[in-house]
């Protein structure tokens, strides 16, 4: 962290010492889905960026809350309606502090990317989009980032507009700052784009959309597990997450909003938790963060985001995004070296994402004859088709890192590559 931080709030542990030294062998023994075979091979899992795998750590957690201290939060005054509660709230604790957020009352727990998306559309974007004004996002984005901008505009009659990028797959910072105007209302980017691996320039985008007097949301599916985040630093007004991509399961992610924002955006739906009073005639409601949980609320989901955080940050995020660097840049110069495969993405700042294509050969057969060598990719256009038809291309295929993977397991994936090279000769 660095010295300008400011302190966390006293519920906040400090974050742990990481690890001496980066030891990939003994990362690996904490996944055990890792030491099996697939197809009669070793398996070799590069499908990091659709969901990583998870560590003992945060298997064991799950189990012991399971085992112990399951019950409904916020609720009953048993003992163990306590022990649940703060778990849940300790989890929450633990993302304000991974994401250097200022206060635990920012950190809204959702299913994942798409519901915080989602949220701040449907919160955020209906009271402050009029007819006229405009929300932009990049060429780059996924799925999740598009459709839910796209469902606003519509209601609101509002446009959407597009941030251009380059072949490489780099955003054209020069036709963002063409496209900010005093219409843009709200800027919605990727920090790391899953389709191309492409690293935008969070800081700089926010400091120009504030510039123009449009807030900025933050889709970090694809950083969270794989660099050092400080939402203060980067000033964004929004960050989302998903915690299945972080070693952590599926069904829990946050949503990061500065409090000032989130206090004065209605909720998002409306139920138990998320209310201080009710009566037929009026609703009073929750404080942050609750006002946006209604309903029970994944608290073994949180037990288990907890562990898994605090798993990256043994391992020191700075470590694991040099780990990672190291593996894109081998795997770089492995595969792009192979006649007839040609990359898709190659910006100077990229992370996890290596996409291909290969000459007359469709992805999903790529994708089919690495499986027969126990190797798992993803194919196809990855919910990013304003991607693929940016290249003119159907799909890719895509292997993504994490922090367990080896340079033997790069060497593994060009062998399965001169493979489908052999099958189709
Ligand atoms: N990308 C992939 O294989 P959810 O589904 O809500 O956890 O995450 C959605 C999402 C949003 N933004 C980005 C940049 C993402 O990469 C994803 C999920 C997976 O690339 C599954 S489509």
């Amino acid at each position: 962290m660095s010295t300008q931080a400011k302190p966390l709030s006293p519920a906040v542990a400090p974050p742990p010492r990481p690890a001496a030294s980066f030891d990939v062998e003994a990362v690996r023994r904490d996944f055990p889905i890792l030491f099996q075979q697939v197809n009669g091979k070793p398996l070799v899992y590069l499908d990091n960026a659709a969901t990583s795998q998870k560590p003992r750590q945060v298997i064991e957690a799950v189990s012991r809350y399971y085992e112990r201290d399951n019950a409904n939060v916020h609720r009953g005054v048993h003992a163990l309606s306590g022990r649940a509660t703060d778990a849940f709230e300790h989890g929450r604790a633990t993302a304000q502090r991974f994401l250097n957020a200022a206060s635990a009352s920012e950190i809204v727990f959702v299913r994942g990317t798409t519901e915080a998306i989602n949220l701040v559309a449907q919160s955020y974007g209906r009271v402050h989009l009029e007819a006229g004004d405009e929300v932009l996002i990049s060429a780059m984005e996924h799925h999740s980032n598009i459709v839910p901008w796209q469902m606003l505009c519509e209601e609101k009659r509002a446009v959407l507009r597009v941030i251009p990028i380059t072949d490489r797959g780099e955003l054209r910072m020069d036709e963002y700052e063409r496209l900010l105007s005093r219409k843009t209302r709200l800027v919605a980017i990727a920090h790391i784009s899953n389709a191309l691996g492409t690293l935008n320039p969070v800081r700089e985008i926010v400091a120009l959309a504030h510039d123009a007097g449009a807030v900025v949301l933050v889709d970090g599916a694809q950083a969270a597990p794989r660099m050092k985040l400080d939402v203060q630093e980067l000033d964004c007004d929004f960050y989302a997450f998903s915690c299945h991509k972080a070693y952590g399961p599926m069904g829990i992610g946050v949503l990061y909003g500065k409090a000032a924002l989130l206090d004065a955006m209605p909720p998002y739906q409306g139920g138990g938790d998320m209310i201080a009073s009710v009566t037929f005639e009026k609703t009073v409601y929750n404080k942050l963060p609750h006002k946006f949980e209604a309903g029970t609320p994944n608290v073994a989901g949180a037990v288990a985001l907890d562990a898994a955080l605090l798993y990256l940050e043994r391992l020191g995020l700075e470590r694991i995004a040099a780990h990672e660097d190291e593996l894109l840049a081998y795997a770089t110069d492995t595969v792009s070296a192979i006649p007839g495969v040609q990359l898709i993405g190659t910006a100077p700042r990229k992370s996890g994402v290596l996409s291909f294509v290969m000459e007359n050969i469709h992805p999903h057969d790529i994708g089919t004859i690495l499986d027969q060598e126990g190797i798992a990719i993803r194919t196809g256009h990855h919910c990013a088709q304003p991607v693929m038809s940016r290249f003119g291309i159907p799909a890719t295929a895509r292997a993504s890192f994490g922090l367990y993977n080896t340079r033997e397991e790069i060497d593994a994936l060009a062998r399965g590559i001169e493979r489908v090279r052999e099958v189709f000769a």
